[in-house]
């Protein structure tokens, strides 16, 4: 038996994401800030979203946006002040809402005193706070200690000219790994990171990475896929390790168990169910639900070049969706979660349907009508509910990409392009940073037809958005536009998230059923309560095409009423239109 919780005893909770730096300029300078989202939480409110998760706001060089944190509770000084943020909590609060924080405890920033001190000097006694190690020395030439390759490409180990020694990062050489097997670090981080926020009323964490923590420590090298350079992809070594559930289970009993808190646990590299189930079932005292990479992986590589775009199969699609949803089966006494766009996500709509003109709404509603309907807790990023979309082709790379991955990536495409004498690498390249780059989902959100979108008002003299604004704000892809228009993509968010209040026992809780697993065209599933009253029967055209859908044997001769229709008003129909989704009851 659990106890009561704000989350769970809804059977899931819809959060709407935050991106601090691109939501609302308040102080005309060019970047977000938290009176920005103060003044806009009625807008969120209306969406009908049970609460937020904020991506980091913490004291940073933002490195990597944020992700890199030299004071766990300090507040970004553009942001705003930490009388700010507990006003926002307040606010949120208020208004009915719960809030999430971002925690990142895999590695903090090099500016954190924490590592500052590390690197001071061997005998420091935050040494061992981090990951430091000797040279491997080959032909009496100093290499690292291992292969692997960083996710934003180069060594995952820095070598130190002050103590001579290399240090480990996963991420860029600016977010340095913490030792987690040093007890010591643990409490600094469950106190500072954790404790400090859930006694100021945060509600829970979206976290981290968190499944890289505890490392493989004989730190072997990785199999060579890339042979034409020295450092090798190794996600599966950075992800699980051996004391991965202890470390987790310590965490909860020490910090989240002393509060009604939510955990959400990112965790790349973790394709088995019975891996995920291992931290989230109710029994493993971990986490309480995870985010999934599978669905949002099908349309890039791993390996080398991760933001090169690849074929994918809407059966795949399927298939993953299918694969997740089963975590709100009861019987896996877990919880699902799922989203379909996030910071490290490029647009839904331009990866998964149709960004053309003519299609977009179609395609923003049917997606939708998709993640609306699934069971468990869901996430819906800003800008996701305008349906926007990504940058278009013409941006010039090298100007207007901002994000790290993306600059690094670019950067070796580009001198592998030239040292192969390979055009076609670039023209490769450019197609998959065009398509998944985190860029994408980073510009300012879109709120009026005014010039930068509405995002800054009154900007100050010399200041400009951080980020280019994207002209598809004046396409009708703006707040005040679609408040008005009872047709739009952001109505119709509004609306499917009343219905699946309204009828919690199929879209909350209900169990999924995929009907047409091979199909390339359509998504076909049903959503039936647990105690078999009710079912929805869910129809989507993933194709510019008029394609047939067939009802389940199961509900055939049955009555169903016609709930949701994006587009053809004649539930009869056996045929979908372009981009359309229908939504029965019964
Ligand atoms: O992301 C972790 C992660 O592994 C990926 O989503 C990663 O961003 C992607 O593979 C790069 O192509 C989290 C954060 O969501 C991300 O924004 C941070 O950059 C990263 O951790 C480091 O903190």
């Amino acid at each position: 038996k659990q106890p009561p919780s704000w989350w769970r005893d809804a059977g899931g909770v819809t959060l709407y994401q935050i991106y601090p730096s691109s939501f609302k300029d308040d102080n005309g300078d060019g970047l977000g800030d938290l009176r920005g989202i103060i003044n806009k939480l009625d807008y969120i409110k209306s969406l009908g979203v049970d609460g937020i998760w904020l991506c980091p706001h913490y004291k940073s060089p933002r490195v990597d946006e944020g992700y890199d944190i030299s004071d766990y509770n300090g507040i970004h000084e553009p942001f705003g002040t930490l009388e700010d943020c507990l006003e926002l909590i307040e606010a949120v609060h208020a208004r009915g809402m719960k809030i999430l924080f971002d925690l990142v405890i895999n590695h903090c920033s090099d500016q954190h005193e924490w590592f500052k001190e590390s690197r001071s000097s061997k005998t420091n006694p935050k040494r061992d706070w981090f990951y430091w190690k000797p040279p491997r020395m080959i032909d009496g030439v100093r290499h690292p200690p291992n292969n692997w390759r960083s996710c934003f490409g180069g060594s995952v180990w820095e070598w130190d000219e002050h103590t001579q020694e290399y240090y480990l990062h996963y991420f860029c050489p600016e977010q340095p790994d913490f030792n987690w097997e040093n007890p010591e670090v643990r409490r600094a981080l469950f106190d500072s990171a954790i404790l400090f926020w859930l006694d100021r009323g945060v509600d829970g964490f979206r976290i981290d990475t968190v499944n890289m923590y505890s490392k493989h420590l004989e730190f072997p090298d990785a199999p060579v896929v890339a042979p034409d350079t020295p450092w090798q992809p190794a996600g599966q070594f950075f992800s699980n390790g051996p004391r991965l559930r202890e470390f987790l289970r310590e965490m909860r009993k020490e910090a989240f168990s002393k509060y009604d808190c939510f955990t959400i646990g990112e965790c790349p590299n973790t394709p088995s169910l019975e891996k995920i189930l291992s931290y989230i079932s109710t029994d493993s005292e971990a986490l309480d639900c995870t985010i999934q990479f599978c669905v949002v992986d099908l349309d890039h590589q791993g390996g080398k070049y991760p933001l090169m775009r690849t074929d994918w199969k809407l059966s795949e699609f399927k298939r993953l969706t299918a694969f997740m949803q089963q975590l709100a089966d009861p019987e896996h006494k877990a919880h699902a979660l799922t989203y379909l766009e996030n910071h490290d996500q490029a647009r839904c709509v331009s990866r998964f349907a149709s960004d053309a003109p003519e299609h977009r709404l179609a395609s923003s509603k049917m997606l939708a009508t998709h993640l609306l309907t699934l069971s468990g807790s869901l996430i819906i990023y800003e800008g996701q509910e305008i349906g926007m979309i990504n940058a278009p082709k013409d941006w010039d790379i090298d100007q207007e990409y901002l994000d790290v991955n993306t600059i690094n990536t670019w950067k070796e495409i580009k001198a592998d392009a030239e040292a192969t004498n390979d055009p076609s690498l670039l023209e490769r390249g450019r197609a998959g940073i065009q398509l998944t780059a985190r860029d994408h989902s980073r510009t300012p959100m879109q709120w009026d037809s005014s010039e930068h979108a509405g995002f800054s008002k009154d900007l100050k003299p010399g200041a400009k958005p951080w980020y280019r604004v994207m002209e598809s704000y004046a396409e009708g892809l703006n707040v005040a536009a679609q408040d008005g228009d009872a047709k739009s993509t952001l109505n119709f968010y509004r609306s499917m998230m009343r219905l699946r209040k309204a009828h919690a026992d199929v879209f909350v809780t209900g169990r999924f059923k995929l009907h047409d697993p091979q199909g390339e065209e359509t998504v076909v599933y049903t959503k039936a309560a647990q105690d078999g009253s009710r079912t929805a029967l869910v129809a989507l055209n993933f194709t510019a095409n008029k394609q047939p859908f067939t009802v389940p044997a199961e509900l055939e001769g049955k009555e169903g009423s016609l709930l949701v229709s994006t587009l053809a008003k004649d539930g009869a129909n056996r045929e979908l239109e372009a981009y359309e989704a229908r939504v029965y009851l019964y």
